[in-house]
């Protein structure tokens, strides 16, 4: 037996006595409770104090891309209303804010000239998040790209590894005496794959194969020199790590075999697709990318030049995951995994995406075994449909019910000893779903965007109860 099986079976034992009691509550004493959002979605100011354009500027002004042609321009106002903002999270009572920094607003050139009135806003966004008692977690990247690095070729070009770190390295020097987890890119996955291969994202390329594979080669690079930037530029103690999509699979019954299989299945790769785990998160904490997609892409490979895995391979201090569902998997022929489909008439969010609660158990489970880091789930949420009743509050039971079944199973997961220190909601607040414009509202707080009212939707009240028991708000 395993470890980590035998650490499970002393916990759920325990636990479970506890629990009887109703005294149970796996949830760790300093459990980070927290909300997530990124520049982009929120920020606007899209043209203010010398931000540069990024490559979601100029999507945003291609016809059809978008979801009834909106943009980021405005978006929250974030930018100009982070007063409010930070309020609202401390009512909320949220122990940290994930957010992200705009790089054309601390970058317009993506290098060289700092823009200074950039890193201000984020200068007193923190102190008002640090004042308000909300510890900042902040990703350097969340997908807008400098536009004027895309005209030097992007991800494309190798150099792109050391512009990120000098970027990073700006950053890092203004907030770093108070910013203490760092995040470099997040979901490279799509950044990567939806931005440059199917094209439905910035920058809305369609390339081949090969080049996506230099793409995330290049991605890896820059999220090795960051990690070193951030060290090197970090006058104290910080912890970092990064924010992958985790592509999750959960075994369709507890059988062993099963349970094998969906955990072969979630760490293989597969065919010309980004949507997976192993290629993005291996050479990022294990040094090496996975043998059996090394073997299906020799072909399309790019160069790995002597030093790259070891600059890839930083020694990093927590695993954030982004999980939002996951498909089940039982063992067929052999133990071979196969995809079990869900039920006719099974829970889908506004999105379409479907609830399956139990991703948040055995996602950080398995990337806990394989890659033994404290966990962070850095995203989670859905997209509702919902907006403000007659009575002026707004109702959202689904994301009440969505959140307390995929928070049961994290605790589920901690209670049988995988090492979770956080959860952030995604969103804070809706905001610029990317493709889909506003149409989907993922957030805690309800965004008026005619005239950037505010409103606490049910679930941040709920929220906010659970923040404050700790989590026992989620048995009541
Ligand atoms: O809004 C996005 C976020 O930017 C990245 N992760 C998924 C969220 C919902 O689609």
């Amino acid at each position: 037996m395993g470890a980590l099986e035998r650490l499970e079976k002393c916990a759920v034992v325990l636990n479970e006595n506890l629990w009887q009691k109703g005294q149970g509550m796996a949830f760790p004493k300093n459990f980070v409770w927290g909300a997530a959002a990124a520049s982009y979605q929120v920020e606007g100011g899209a043209r203010d104090d010398g931000r540069g354009p990024s490559v979601w500027d100029m999507l945003c002004r291609k016809p059809g891309a978008i979801w009834n042609g909106q943009s980021g321009d405005v978006a929250c106002d974030h930018y100009h209303r982070w007063r409010e903002d930070v309020g609202i999270m401390k009512a909320i009572g949220l122990r940290a804010y994930r957010l992200s920094i705009s790089w054309p607003r601390i970058m317009p050139d993506g290098t060289g000239q700092v823009n200074a009135k950039g890193l201000d806003f984020y200068d007193r966004l923190v102190d008002a998040l640090l004042a308000a008692k909300v510890t900042p977690f902040v990703t350097l990247f969340h997908w807008d790209y400098p536009y004027a690095l895309y005209c030097r070729g992007g991800w494309l070009n190798r150099c792109s590894a050391d512009w990120y770190a000098e970027y990073a390295t700006a950053v890092v020097a203004r907030l770093g005496d108070r910013v203490r987890h760092w995040m470099t890119h997040n979901e490279p996955q799509c950044f990567v794959g939806l931005g440059h291969y199917d094209g439905r994202h910035a920058p809305g390329d369609k390339l081949g194969w090969a080049e996506i594979l230099r793409i995330a080669h290049h991605a890896h690079l820059a999220h090795g020199k960051g990690v070193q930037a951030i060290r090197a530029a970090s006058p104290g103690k910080c912890a970092v790590g990064q924010a992958p999509v985790g592509v999750v699979k959960i075994p369709a019954s507890d059988s062993p075999r099963d349970i094998a299989a969906a955990r072969r299945e979630m760490f293989s790769v597969s065919g010309h697709s980004v949507w997976n785990n192993t290629w993005w998160m291996d050479p990022i904490f294990l040094g090496r990318y996975p043998a059996d997609g090394l073997k299906q892409y020799a072909a399309d490979m790019p160069r790995v030049e002597p030093g790259d895995m070891e600059t890839i391979h930083q020694p990093l201090d927590f695993f954030g995951a982004n999980i939002y569902n996951g498909v089940h998997v039982r063992a067929g022929k052999g133990g071979r995994p196969e995809v079990v489909p869900e039920p006719p008439g099974h829970a889908l969010t506004a999105f379409k995406w479907p609830v399956t609660p139990e991703a948040l158990y055995w996602g950080p489970r398995f990337f806990y075994e394989r890659y033994k880091l404290p966990i962070y789930i850095t995203e989670n949420g859905l997209s509702s449909n919902d907006w403000p009743a007659l009575d002026g509050r707004v109702h959202d039971p689904q994301r009440i019910d969505f959140t307390t079944r995929y928070l049961r199973e994290l605790e589920r997961a901690v209670r049988d000893g995988v090492d979770v220190r956080g959860y952030f909601h995604w969103s804070i607040m809706d905001n610029f779903e990317w493709a889909e414009g506003f149409k989907e509202r993922f957030g805690l707080v309800h965004v008026d965007y005619v005239t950037q009212k505010r409103t606490l939707k049910d679930s941040a009240y709920w929220y906010k109860r659970v923040i404050a028991t700790n989590g026992k708000a989620l048995r009541a």
